[in-house]
């Protein structure tokens, strides 16, 4: 598939600082030594709605991670999946009477405008589960032949106890595995299974649905898991720097696609860093697609709201943190954005080199973007209450806060 357009990335004087982060499966810091090139995968989106607050908060924090690692003078390979079929996007097809290809499309092509929109640097490789799937097919068979996948009414299942690792992702008690489990798209009463956890490698074709050939599998279609394992073995290999995405795919999602890669490769863990970004919330809740509470970006762009704005919003919350979007919280993002164009408007002002070091120290520990945003305001009211005589300073803020922050003034 192809990605969206990359909205240009200034260079800066000097050279940012290595990324230290959170990684769920050790639950510490880790400081990243990426090679020349960082490698990330980020799991892409379901395309059965649009793109809403919480998705771009989480894709918000792994581009700070692209942004931090080019200003230390890296390229960075970044893979990003869409999972272009799965039972959501079918149900949901089926329940608006829409082709699901259709919906799906559109609703990747809405993601695009929308992160385009708000300056994420685009993914390298942009990669459908329906094109991954003559490379996950081979995968399956060879779980199956090594004894760690078993077949059951012609779907085809991981038998979680095949991996001496298994739960070193998430770190959760069984009891919590089991729920998620049955909450996040596993079955764990289905009858038959060697253990409730295991997840669905390749689904038979049911009637009615699409299916596609799996060789000695027969015909049917991928579970989710290893479609993200396939895509990323494929194209970063194993121990890429970052696997990322939001809380809620720590277990089972990253954590069986670790248990995929281990029994693949003999080695653990696939990603030196596993980063889980939080979850927002509106009235209280998750925002889910299937609540329906939902703030969608497509919307606020058309009700006029500036992008810059919107990721300011973003960026005021720490991704770690579970956060509500809330009208005060785009009116905060909205003044701020005003209060930092005047800011630049002017010709000089105070200097900026400290500045630019503390976006940089922000984000490198463990992305601290509202420490970075609180390092621009003080550096703004500055300008606004005394002005400066450094020539240049309004724009080495204006680059340094477009290349770090993804923030065009
Ligand atoms: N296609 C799979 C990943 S392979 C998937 O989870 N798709 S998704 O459309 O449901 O979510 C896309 C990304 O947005 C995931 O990283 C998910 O964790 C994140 N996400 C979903 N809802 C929220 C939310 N309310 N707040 C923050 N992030 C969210
Ligand atoms: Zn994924």
């Amino acid at each position: 598939m192809h990605a969206w357009p990359a909205s240009e990335v200034p260079a800066l004087p000097g050279k940012g600082r290595d990324l230290r982060i959170h990684d769920t499966a050790t639950d510490g810091l880790v400081t990243l030594a990426p090679g020349p090139v960082a490698r990330i995968y980020v799991c892409g989106i379901t395309p059965y709605d649009a793109t809403h607050i919480g998705h771009a908060a989480t894709y918000n924090a792994f581009d700070l991670v692209q942004r931090v690692w080019l200003d230390t003078k890296r390229q960075v390979h970044y893979v990003q999946n869409v999972t272009d079929v799965d039972d959501p996007l079918l149900e949901r097809a089926q329940r608006d009477n829409v082709d699901w290809v259709a919906l799906a499309e559109q609703e990747t092509a809405l993601f695009r405008e929308d992160m385009t929109a708000l300056r994420m640097l685009p993914p390298q490789d942009y990669i459908g589960a329906v094109e991954a799937i003559p490379g996950i097919v081979p995968l399956v068979e060879r779980l199956r032949d090594a004894g760690a996948a078993y077949e059951l009414e012609g779907d085809v299942y991981f038998s979680v106890e095949s991996d001496p690792n298994f739960g070193k992702v998430s770190n959760l008690d069984a009891a919590a595995m089991r729920l998620l489990s049955a909450e996040r798209g596993g079955d764990p009463d289905r009858p038959g299974k060697k253990s409730p956890l295991d997840p669905m490698l390749w689904m038979a074709a049911r009637e009615g649905e699409p299916c596609w050939d799996g060789g000695s599998l027969g015909p049917g279609r991928p579970g989710w898991h290893i479609e993200c394992v396939a895509i990323a073995l494929d194209h970063l290999g194993m121990r890429f720097d970052i696997q990322g995405g939001g809380s809620d795919l720590a277990f089972p999602h990253h954590e069986m696609g670790a248990s995929h890669a281990q029994v693949l490769t003999g080695e653990f863990p696939m990603a030196t860093a596993y980063v889980h970004a939080g979850m927002v919330a509106l009235h209280g809740e998750k925002m889910s697609k299937s609540k329906g509470n939902l703030v969608f970006v497509s919307a606020l762009r058309r009700a006029g709201v500036d992008p810059a704005a919107i990721r300011l919003a973003l960026l005021a919350h720490h991704y770690r943190a579970d956060w509500e979007w809330t009208d005060q919280v785009l009116q905060e993002a909205v003044a701020r954005v005003d209060r930092w164009r005047a800011a630049v408007s002017r010709p000089d002002g105070p200097p900026a080199e400290t500045l630019v070091e503390e976006i940089r120290a922000a984000l490198a520990n463990d992305l601290d973007a509202p420490a970075a945003l609180a390092a621009v305001d003080r550096w703004a009211a500055l300008q606004q209450e005394r002005g400066g005589t450094d020539e240049g300073a309004p724009g080495v803020v204006s680059r340094a806060v477009d290349a770090l922050l993804g923030v065009a003034l």
